[in-house]
């Protein structure tokens, strides 16, 4: 049974249930250890997807048909299904978006322009992914705004003090991420709100990697904003989430224009539609919008927090098989960290690394992760990423780290 709610955390099982993870590459069984970058899928949201087309592929909130009626149902049934799971209070805090970039897009482009002018700040920090920093840097350029990084020591954790001192009336929004990419930090985000909140100033969360991982509640967080890109959480790409609370959402302009987002239309002015509709101009993601709550609802049935224990176990595991290796340095070494091991190999540079694992069968990720900042932090073109799901196992780590052995062998 694909959904059934086990008593155990039986990852055979569980690897069972995603096609892709049982396929060999190079005649050698797949370890796939690049789950930041994207996750693979399990059979339910494969057939979700499948049904929807197979059963009742038609438009939304348009037809009277039958076809379009279940459409409907089932779409904005998979937006209650994703409000449940990050605990918004409604589903109109919940808007369809592409992803974490388009997410972060909207709220710069709609928040950001109607709050930040000439000589106002936006404030991100020094572990940002590309998409948490050229949205701001856009509208700061074209405001005249101020963008300002909050800093973070040597092993990649935030610094809360110095974050503080950037929180000056000219801040009008703070932008972090929940968990960096490149580093596997899980920043003290809580307190980075209430800091930001005794100031009056609204904070975004990227959530893209946090969402995979932990169980993420906007109410408990008191975040403004929270961003979830589906690919990374088990579920299809081309869809996520945009949480805003409501009333910040009902205050802001609308971004795209079209169909959906309006309630009348003529040549001299358009009424706006209600939310989240506001937000979702012309004919939406609908497949993938329920393929998305079908991976969400998979997570639920495993259990966020056991989810959790076990990543934990494989990141401690690892962290300490990789550490012993010789000429090998972890990048990133936060006492709270989500599951992902960067790390440099003496001498050796990340895309020969890459590229040696490739033909073991091995998937990571080599290069600066969208994250070039982070590189020039430590004064380094790249790292060599492996980033893990609960799907993974030790033995995934052990193949990892005897991939490595050989790349030593072959370039040392
Ligand atoms: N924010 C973070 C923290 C991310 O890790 C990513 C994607 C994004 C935003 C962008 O999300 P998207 O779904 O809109 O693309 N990160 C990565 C990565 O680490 N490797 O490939 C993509």
């Amino acid at each position: 049974m694909s959904t059934g709610v086990r008593k155990e955390f039986d990852v055979s099982a569980i690897r069972a249930e995603f096609p892709a993870l049982s396929r060999s590459v190079y005649g050698k069984p797949l370890v796939y250890l690049d789950n930041a970058a994207t996750s693979q899928k399990p059979r339910c949201v494969i057939d979700a997807i499948t049904r929807y087309y197979e059963e009742i592929n038609s438009n939304v909130h348009r037809g009277v048909h039958k076809l379009s009626q279940d459409a409907t149902h089932a779409y904005e049934g998979a937006r209650e299904t994703m409000q449940r799971f990050i605990n918004a209070r409604s589903p109109k805090e919940v808007i369809w978006v592409r992803g974490t970039t388009e997410a972060v897009n909207l709220v710069a482009q709609t928040y950001g322009r109607s709050h930040v002018g000439a000589g106002d700040a936006v404030v991100i920090t020094a572990m940002e992914h590309h998409s948490n920093i050229v949205p701001w840097q856009m509208l700061c350029e074209e405001k005249g705004a101020e963008l300002r990084v909050a800093p973070m020591n040597e092993a990649g954790e935030l610094d809360l003090e110095g974050y503080q001192a950037l929180l000056t009336d000219e801040v009008k929004i703070v932008a972090a991420p929940h968990v960096s990419n490149a580093l596997g930090t899980v920043n003290p985000v809580q307190r980075m709100i209430a800091l930001a909140h005794e100031r009056g100033i609204p904070v975004l969360l990227d959530g893209a990697q946090a969402a995979p991982h932990l169980e993420v509640d906007v109410q408990d967080l008191d975040c403004d904003f929270y961003t979830v890109s589906g690919h990374k959480m088990f579920g299809p790409t081309g869809i996520g989430v945009l949480y805003g609370k409501e009333a910040l959402l009902d205050g802001m302009p609308p971004w795209h224009g079209g169909g959906d987002m309006i309630r009348s239309v003529t040549f001299e002015k358009t009424e706006y539609n209600d939310l989240p509709h506001k937000f979702e101009a012309g004919t939406p993601n609908i497949a993938d919008a329920i393929g998305l709550a079908v991976a969400a609802d998979y997570m639920t049935k495993l259990g966020l927090d056991r989810i959790a224990k076990w990543e934990h176990e494989l990141l401690a595991y690892g962290t300490e098989l990789l550490s012993g290796l010789e000429g090998l340095k972890i990048i990133g070494t936060a006492a709270e960290k989500a599951s992902v091991i960067s790390f440099l190999i003496d001498g050796i540079h990340p895309h020969d690394a890459g590229t040696v694992l490739d033909r073991e069968g091995i998937a990571i990720r080599v290069g600066h992760h969208c994250a070039q900042p982070v590189m020039d932090f430590y004064g380094i073109p790249a790292t060599s990423r492996a980033s893990m799901a609960f799907y993974n196992t030790r033995e995934d780590l052990d193949a990892l780290a005897a991939g490595i052995v050989k790349v030593q062998e072959l370039f040392g």
